[in-house]
């Protein structure tokens, strides 16, 4: 069965946007994983606890064959090997891989909440989210994502630091 996933990236250490680029690569060098969209890179302000710097984040779109508890440990390989170190709570980190949602399930276990608890709180992945689904709904909700925006107090912390379309942007990125 070939499953539909979302995962947001988030990267604030080191090179953010090599950060992103090599836990993507690794994420697709998978036989069972297919990057299908992936949106802009966007530059944004930390939410949680705020005296740390800015974060690169984005939304990638993938098929996959593996199910939900598999990739995530796919996505907690991908974090360690990049070298995120889990020091403070909200703190600041090389690589972060949160599997957003997995077809349209509700999967609540210990380990793994999908969809992700804090989503619809969080501009830095709604708005790269609608920007390659604006047809997106999460399990549950009726709201379009575009009201779940609005209803947002944060969102103007999150700015385009690399177009989708522009001519440097995604060399790295293939699938
Ligand atoms: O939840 C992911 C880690 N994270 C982020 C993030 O990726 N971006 C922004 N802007 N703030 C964040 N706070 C945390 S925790």
């Amino acid at each position: 069965m070939v499953n539909l996933a979302y995962i947001a990236l988030g990267s604030n250490i080191g090179n953010r946007h090599a950060n992103l680029t090599n836990a993507i690569k690794r994420l697709v060098d998978h036989p069972d994983i297919h990057l299908v969209n992936y949106s802009s890179i966007y530059e944004t302000e930390p939410v949680g606890y705020v005296e740390q710097d800015l974060f690169l984040n984005m939304v990638i779109e993938i098929n996959t064959c593996l199910n939900a508890f598999q990739l995530l440990d796919r996505c907690l390989k991908i974090e360690t090997e990049l070298g995120r170190k889990r020091d403070i709570r909200w703190g600041p980190r090389t690589i972060d891989l949160d599997i957003l949602s997995f077809n349209q399930e509700n999967i609540k276990t210990e380990n793994l909440i999908i969809p992700h608890p804090r989503i619809l709180e969080r501009a830095f992945v709604l708005i790269p989210l609608l920007e390659i689904n604006s047809d997106f709904h999460f399990p549950g909700i009726e709201k379009p994502i575009t009201s779940l925006l609005n209803e947002l107090p944060d969102k103007e912390g999150v700015r385009i630091w690399k177009q989708k379309n522009g001519e440097d942007v995604f060399e790295l990125i293939g699938s």
